[in-house]
């Protein structure tokens, strides 16, 4: 490495001599350069494409790493997780191991609501320091945005101190974090039962305080029949466009209330889940340019045997996610790498599709493309460098991290 010459204006860095996956929309192959070298500038990329064409500006007086004809891929992004939440739930992975079903489980007072029990008795700081574990993991795979969901806290205080506590985990470690809103998740013991209640508690008060307080980005809400109606989820989506926040939604995961197209209506950034989703859910994503999230994680751990609708998505040109949806009861996976493998294997999603829906289509489930999710001038300068020959070996292996380096907003 150079030394940087004092009194220069701003240092820029060239990775060199790497390949480079830089997955800009419609280029074949993943957007593959060989010969490839990225130069960064104040945290954002100044220049990413074949090194003989890099501009000789930023080479005079850079400071440039030998990338030993490594690939480089974009930061990966993990844009559907829970990862805030406080104690595990393996005595109900148990009894579902001894016949219970997740169904069973949530209705017999287990599920969501005893991890709303140890949230509510957690600190602020108890909370971070459980859910720092879990961020090391994605981190430590290449992973520089990640998406978190409140939803296990279900009233002002605990949603806040949920949304606060991550959003201090971006203060922890060196990656971007995106907080969503999800206080309609599941029905609180306190609300007897009464969701209409409750969903008029979460799109009034509980909205207005936690967009007053400026602590989401987004707001989500899990529409089924273990949780809330469509109607009620429209409630709650009205007052978030109301206060100017996108929304999203856990979709048709265990049965079709017609969610992806709700979301869609609404514009949302993305439906998640979407096992059940039909024809018209598809359609009407695809026309609102609604990401639809694959979550593999959530149907391997509770075992469903309906898979999201890979191919009414593809047919109707609507762009796919991956994520882990990183959650105490359906999917305690802190892998995206392993994510992938499992989106290939179990729906049968082309290694293509599984590093765009890490890259590219995460960050722009997040709303977030212009910022990163592709290797392009002008974006933050997060990205990773791996010990592969070809970029499909990061969905091919199983447990195995070939990561170099990770990069997160050229540092
Ligand atoms: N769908 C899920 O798979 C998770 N949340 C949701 O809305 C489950 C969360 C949990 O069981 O704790
Ligand atoms: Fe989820």
């Amino acid at each position: 490495m150079k030394k940087i010459m004092a009194g220069e204006q701003s240092a820029v860095r060239i990775w060199r001599n790497a390949r480079l996956a830089t997955l800009i929309e419609g280029a074949p192959d993943l957007g593959r350069v060989e010969r490839g070298a990225i130069a960064v500038r104040d945290g954002r990329i100044a220049f990413a494409g074949p090194e003989a064409d890099m501009p000789a500006d930023l080479v005079v007086g850079a400071e440039t790493v030998d990338c030993a004809g490594r690939w480089i891929t974009p930061g990966l992004i993990d844009c559907h997780t829970h990862l805030v939440h406080a104690g595990n739930r393996a005595n109900e992975f148990e009894m579902r191991l001894a016949g219970a079903t997740y169904e069973e489980v949530a209705r017999a007072g287990g599920g969501i609501i005893s991890s709303v029990k140890a949230l509510r008795a957690a600190s602020e700081t108890d909370l971070v320091a459980q859910s720092l574990p879990r961020l090391d993991a994605l981190i430590a795979e290449g992973v520089t945005t990640v998406e978190i969901k409140s939803g296990y806290g279900l009233d002002i205080d605990n949603e806040t101190k949920s949304l606060r506590a991550a959003r201090q985990l971006a203060g922890k470690r060196p990656v971007t974090v995106r907080t969503t809103f999800l206080g309609a998740h599941a029905l609180p013991p306190e609300a007897n039962g009464d969701k209409d209640a409750y969903v008029d508690l979460v799109a009034g008060p509980m909205l207005e305080a936690i967009a007053s307080q400026g602590l989401a980005d987004a707001v989500d809400g899990f529409c089924e029949g273990i949780a809330f109606s469509p109607d009620q989820m429209a409630r709650v989506f009205d007052a978030a466009v109301a206060k100017g926040l996108p929304v999203k939604l856990h979709a048709d995961q265990l049965s079709n209330l017609g969610g992806a197209a709700l979301a869609a209506s609404y514009g949302a950034l993305s439906a998640d889940h979407l096992e059940y989703t039909d024809d018209a859910g598809a359609a009407a994503m695809a026309k609102a340019g609604t990401v639809a999230v694959i979550l593999p994680g959530a149907f391997y751990f509770i075992r469903e045997t309906k898979k999201p609708q890979v191919d009414l998505f593809r047919k109707h040109g609507v762009k796919m996610a991956v994520a882990t949806d990183n959650n105490p009861g359906t999917s305690p996976l802190a892998s995206l790498l392993l994510t992938m493998n499992m989106a290939a294997t179990l729906f049968a999603m082309t290694v293509e599709e599984c590093i765009a829906g890490t890259t590219r289509e995460a960050a722009r489930a997040l709303g977030l493309l212009a910022e990163t999710g592709t290797l392009e001038a002008g974006k933050w300068a997060d990205m990773a460098i791996w010990d592969i020959e070809s970029p499909a070996e990061l969905v091919y292996r199983m447990g195995f991290n070939p990561l170099h380096a990770r990069i997160w907003r050229g540092k």
